[in-house]
């Protein structure tokens, strides 16, 4: 490839960080057909474990390697296994010659039985993942309110897990992502309120991450262990995407050492179909997280997401309810006006709450009104021009001033715009939302999220992480999805209503 002057976030979008064809040292992957077991992929790290090359086992049947009762407690896993889905938890068995206590971890993909095999630390701890799970979820349900739960949330995976630091970090709606709640070492510095860039958990890993609902990095120093053969049935690259143990993109392990990180886990938060956050886990040093800790992580983890999402929906259903009303109100008003203009016109302010705006106006048969909240020097031609270079849809919106505002036009204070058709490509109401200042203490300057290296053909994570102040102007609120769907509802109920008023006219002139 070119050598590029400006590495792009696209560079590490590309990475296919699900075909690393390699796992961390710290398991063992064999993959079999069933029903009678023959191998199909083994790590090469094998021979520590059978005590024969990954290259021998190839083609032969697991059978001849591994215990009767081991084979039976994988086959019963895979009985009840969803293809595709995430490792299951199989059980513990002696394996190998030396009868070696191991964690099993089973999913079936690509045609296949993943079987993924850790030896058991010496000294685990005995309680069953279930156990510790629901103590932990008694203790976070108590909470008071979200900000109560997310704290208690990072306390109790801490003491899981026994990290430095746990995070519960939180997507915004341009991606980047904040610190929302942190449980931590005293004598680490706090991360609390700290914003990071896009970039720094590219799409296609948040795409894995909705799949896949937990990883853990146990020592980021790591050599990576290949499978073999690199290719499956097919002659395609392994698809390692629900493997517990699969290698990591390179990128994000140096991103963990310019961090001082040397072992990391996170869980996936997932609210509505969509990756809602993480609860990130540090720690300074090399820390394995046995299966069984895992377990009980991956299930709190999901009792974390079902209340993130219960609440969304509440708080969803809550403002539908409350626009719902007012959408009422205003449609069954109409319904009894003769002049759509005039009724409209007296509808503004009730419309501008609705929309959690701050100002609304319309412009209507070439003529301008407002609700005495928008500033006298605004300028329909900018406003029609801003539509017009959108195409008109039906419904426009940003919240960024320097899409719409233009040097002449003195609408200081104003920054977020959203545009609703009202039937004729000449008609539209408009509402406002205010500018927000807004500081920003992100980790790391963010235009150095992404820095070119030597080679200039290879992108690297920034190196600072230190706190980099910055106040953003001329943004409002963002116009949320639920603003979005508000608004083509509305859209419906006015364009539905002055169909209604036009149409005796309209009739009349045939
Ligand atoms: C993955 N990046 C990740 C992950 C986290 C972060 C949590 C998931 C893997 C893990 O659990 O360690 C980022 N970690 C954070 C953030 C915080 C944290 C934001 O603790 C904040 C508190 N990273 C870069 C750049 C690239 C990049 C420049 O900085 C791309 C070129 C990529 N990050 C990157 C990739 C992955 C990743 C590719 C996926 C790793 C994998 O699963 O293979």
């Amino acid at each position: 490839p070119q050598p590029r002057a400006v590495p792009g976030i696209e560079d590490c979008a590309r990475e296919p960080i699900h075909l690393s064809g390699a796992i961390q040292p710290h398991g063992f992957l064999i993959s079999v057909v069933l029903p009678d077991w023959t191998v199909r992929q083994a790590s090469a790290n094998i021979d520590e474990l059978l005590e024969v090359p990954a290259a021998e086992l190839l083609g032969e049947s697991l059978a001849d390697y591994i215990n009767q009762d081991v084979l039976e407690v994988v086959a019963d896993t895979v009985s009840f296994a969803e293809p595709d889905a995430p490792p299951q938890r199989a059980g513990v068995g002696n394996i190998g010659p030396f009868g070696v206590l191991c964690d099993l971890g089973v999913h079936v993909a690509d045609g296949l039985v993943h079987i993924e095999i850790e030896q058991q630390p010496f000294h685990q701890r005995g309680n069953a993942p279930t156990g510790v799970a629901q103590a932990m979820i008694a203790r976070v349900a108590a909470a008071e309110d979200a900000g109560d739960f997310h704290q208690r949330a990072a306390e109790q995976v801490r003491l899981l897990t026994g990290y430095d630091r746990v995070m519960v970090y939180r997507f915004r709606h341009d991606d980047a992502g904040e610190v929302i709640a942190e449980a931590r070492a005293d004598d680490l510095e706090p991360y609390l309120g700290l914003r990071y860039p896009a970039s720094d958990i590219p799409p296609q890993a948040r795409a894995l991450y909705l799949r896949n609902r937990l990883r853990v990095i146990p020592d980021a120093g790591y050599v990576p262990v290949p499978v073999l053969p690199g290719v499956n049935a097919q002659g395609a690259p392994l698809d390692l995407s629900q493997h517990a143990l699969r290698s990591v993109s390179p990128v994000h392990v140096e991103y963990l050492r310019n961090m001082g990180v040397a072992a990391s886990m996170s869980i996936s938060i997932i609210s509505g179909g969509r990756l809602w956050g993480l609860i990130a886990c540090h720690h300074r040093e090399p820390r394995p997280v046995p299966p069984g800790v895992r377990a009980a992580a991956d299930l709190f983890g999901m009792f974390v997401s079902m209340r993130v999402a219960a609440r969304e929906q509440e708080e969803t259903m809550h403002r539908y309810e409350r626009a719902q009303q007012v959408r009422d109100a205003v449609g069954s008003r109409l319904s009894q006006a003769r002049d759509f203009r005039a009724a409209l016109t007296d509808e503004l302010a009730l419309l501008r709450e609705t929309l959690d705006s701050d100002g609304a106006a319309l412009w209507l048969g070439g003529e301008w009104s407002h609700d005495g909240r928008v500033p006298a020097s605004l300028d329909i031609t900018v406003l029609m021009e801003w539509v017009e270079r959108l195409g008109r849809p039906v419904l426009a919106m940003t919240d960024k001033a320097t899409d719409w505002r233009t040097d002449a036009l003195q609408a200081e204070g104003l920054a977020g715009l959203l545009a609703i058709n009202l039937g004729t490509p000449e008609d539209w109401l408009f509402v406002f939302r205010r500018e927000q200042v807004e500081d920003v203490r992100w980790a790391g300057e963010p235009a150095k999220a992404l820095v070119a290296t030597d080679d200039g053909t290879r992108i690297a994570p920034r190196k600072s992480f230190a706190e980099w102040k910055q106040t953003v102007h001329g943004c409002s609120s963002d116009w949320t999805d639920g603003d979005r769907r508000g608004a083509e509802r509305l859209h419906r109920v006015l364009r539905e209503q002055r169909r209604r008023l036009l149409a005796p006219a309209e009739d009349r002139g045939n």
